[in-house]
């Protein structure tokens, strides 16, 4: 194999090469051992056995285990004249219509349509954003058969995209993909954070675009667009690129503050209409109202949909959570004023700081005029396979029990609550967590009373911390006088390095954080300069000696470093995702097998025997039986 590649090599077949040639193509010279597929895999199993997954290193031993069983895929609805196509859905409707038609058809039908946010938001809220591709698969046909009447799944983005690679060491591009295969008739919908992209700052426009290109490509049709500081200019770039792909522009306003409260007029129901009009001019297909937090109460929702319904003429979709226990009312409640589509999670998935339940708002509607035609025993169903799910997955789980009214007072998004409560457990800090949380508070009416989603929620929640843990009350930070190192993430926000908030930034306090320093006030993107794509696939494939395409780029442009430390754990240890989670979390039993299937048709058939004591270089060997043989792999015991 290298010979035939070095005597291929276009430098070699020329004959143009000197002892320089040895310098520049290092990947042909470096000797690697390159271990099969199920060596790699066992390793990462023996590692896992003897050093413990460093994910779920001191975090709650889960209960029992039981495999999530899968329900019996039955075709429920047939509208399709072939009956081996499978049912017909959104997707073969946008691919009929387009997305002006399909925003159209939205308008012109009378069911509420449903989202499920099962496969991002919901595990992203309950149980930071750990759930695993192979957990994702193995449900997906079912959906595409028994649940076509799905608006959509909301399966991408936010902070799956960052997760996937730096914790579950999985290709986020790989997961779109084998979703996409196995539901090719629902809709996909991914969150986008306009100029964020999916990662916490501003990228430069171009690389916004590229991300866009990407993930249409891949498979994402609806993207749901937003901006941190509700700051529309600084979501154009991203709408535009939506828009030019031929996929869905959803462009989100995110909601804050409260619009039945006559004293909090900063984001009164004028200030929301508004954003709508704009976002319309600017593109839009759809328009989200985007209740991270789940700050939109019931007479607020029917409030605020009569009225964008009234003034806007796209379709609108509701995205809430539950934090409070009562958004599902807060959904109907938006149903009866007309909303054209909301997000819910499936019922094991639901409640708390995730959506609220799906199968339950379903029923709610059962027989009303805006049933939104959805098989009972098929969510029923789908909900018990997630129940499964769900269990392999309680060492994230926080211990919220119950929903919370204190949400209307600290405006956390369901995302960030039970990240920041990790958090500040972390930190030492889980007996002050009301002190953390009434901190955030005042963060927020410090900075201006923002809208706190990701990225700037995070710099809300960062100095909340920074003053717990410097035991710093709002007086002293404000206090010209009061000299204090803020975070970094504080001064790159009122620097301008995320854009601009309604109203700007409060004077004072920008000015004692910046220390001097100038404030920008221009769109961030407009000052940054181009990325040179072609030079960063360079530098990468230098790195990682071996081509890289266009995904993996856009991977590394979003997290240089993250990328390459999950690409260099795929060398060694191969796709891990292909390996059921508590084997991935927690190893094996001793005598307990499992089936892995290694490509479609392709399976191996893995046994955990034994692990021998530490030999005198502090190597163990781990014997296993793959496919009936004996198998052993040498693992470092680190611990
Ligand atoms: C994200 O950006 O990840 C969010 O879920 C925001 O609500
Ligand atoms: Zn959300």
């Amino acid at each position: 194999f290298f010979l035939e590649t070095l005597i291929g090599h276009p430098s070699f077949v020329e004959g143009d090469y000197t002892t320089r040639f040895i310098d520049q193509t290092p990947e042909l010279f470096e000797v690697q051992f390159r271990r099969d597929r199920a060596t790699r895999l066992l390793s990462f199993i023996g590692d896992v056995l003897i050093n413990g997954n460093p994910e779920v290193e001191g975090r709650p031993a889960p209960g029992p285990m039981p495999e999530a069983q899968v329900p019996a895929t039955k075709i429920l609805v047939t509208t399709s004249p072939d009956s081996d196509q499978g049912p017909r859905g959104s997707r073969d409707r946008l691919d009929q219509l387009g997305p002006e038609g399909l925003s159209k058809w939205m308008l012109d039908q009378k069911q509420l349509l449903v989202t499920d946010t099962t496969f991002r938001d919901a595990h992203q809220s309950l149980f930071a954003t750990r759930m695993r591709t192979h957990d994702m698969l193995a449900i997906a046909e079912h959906y595409s058969r028994s649940l076509p009447n799905l608006f959509s799944l909301e399966c991408w983005g936010g902070a799956t995209f960052d997760v996937a690679m730096r914790f579950l060491k999985e290709d986020p591009w790989e997961r779109l993909v084998a979703l996409r295969e196995r539901i090719p008739n629902i809709l996909f919908q991914m969150l986008l954070r306009g100029a964020n992209g999916v990662g916490y700052k501003n990228y430069p426009d171009n690389v916004v675009r590229f991300f866009v290109q990407q993930s249409a490509e891949a498979g994402v049709d609806i993207f749901r667009v937003f901006d941190s500081l509700n700051w529309v200019e600084n979501m154009r770039v991203a709408m535009d690129a939506v828009v030019e792909t031929g996929k869905v522009c959803e462009a989100a306003i995110c909601y804050t503050g409260d619009i039945t409260d006559p004293n909090r007029s900063k984001y009164d129901l004028k200030y929301y209409v508004d954003m709508a009009k704009e976002l319309e001019a600017a593109g839009a297909h759809i328009i989200a109202v985007k209740d991270m937090a789940g700050l939109c109460k019931p007479a607020a929702a029917r409030m605020l949909i009569t009225a964008l319904k009234q003034e806007v003429g796209l379709p609108i979709h509701f995205h809430t959570h539950d934090t409070s226990g009562i958004a599902a009312a807060s959904i109907l409640a938006a149903a009866e004023a007309g909303v054209d589509a909301a997000d819910g999670a499936m019922d094991s998935m639901s409640g708390l700081t995730s959506q609220p339940n799906l199968g339950s708002i379903a029923e709610a509607l059962k027989g009303q005029p805006r049933d939104p035609g959805l098989d009972r025993t098929a969510l029923r169903e789908t909900a018990n396979y997630w129940d499964g799910v769900r269990r392999y997955y309680q060492a994230f789980e926080s211990d919220m029990r119950a929903g919370s009214a204190g949400v209307f007072e600290h405006g956390m998004p369901g995302g960030q609550y039970t990240n920041l409560r990790q958090q500040a457990r972390s930190m030492g800090l889980e007996a002050h967590w009301q002190e953390v949380a009434a901190a955030y508070t005042a963060v927020n009416e410090m900075f201006g009373d923002i809208v706190k989603v990701t990225p700037s929620s995070k710099v809300v929640g960062d100095m909340a911390l920074f003053m717990v843990t410097n035991d710093l009350t709002p007086a002293e930070v404000l206090d010209p006088n009061h000299d204090i190192a803020f975070p970094e993430s504080v001064v790159e926000l009122f620097r301008g390095d995320m854009g601009q908030p309604p109203g700007g930034w409060p004077k004072a306090l920008q000015e004692k954080v910046l220390k001097g320093e100038t404030a920008n006030t221009v769109r961030p993107g407009s000052v940054l300069p181009d990325t040179d794509l072609e030079q960063e696939r360079t530098e990468i494939e230098r790195k990682l000696r071996r081509k890289v395409d266009n995904r993996d780029l856009a991977s590394y442009l979003m997290y240089p470093s993250v990328f390459e430390e999950y690409a260099n754990h795929r060398r060694s240890f191969g796709n891990v995702a292909i390996l059921p989670t508590p084997a991935f979390f927690y190893g094996l039993e001793h005598g307990q097998e499992i089936n892995v299937d290694i490509e479609r048709g392709k399976t191996l058939i893995i046994r955990y025997q034994a692990t021998s004591d530490a030999n005198v270089e502090g190597q163990r060997t781990v014997f296993f039986e793959l496919n009936g043989q004996p198998r052993t792999v040498k693992v470092a015991d680190k611990l």
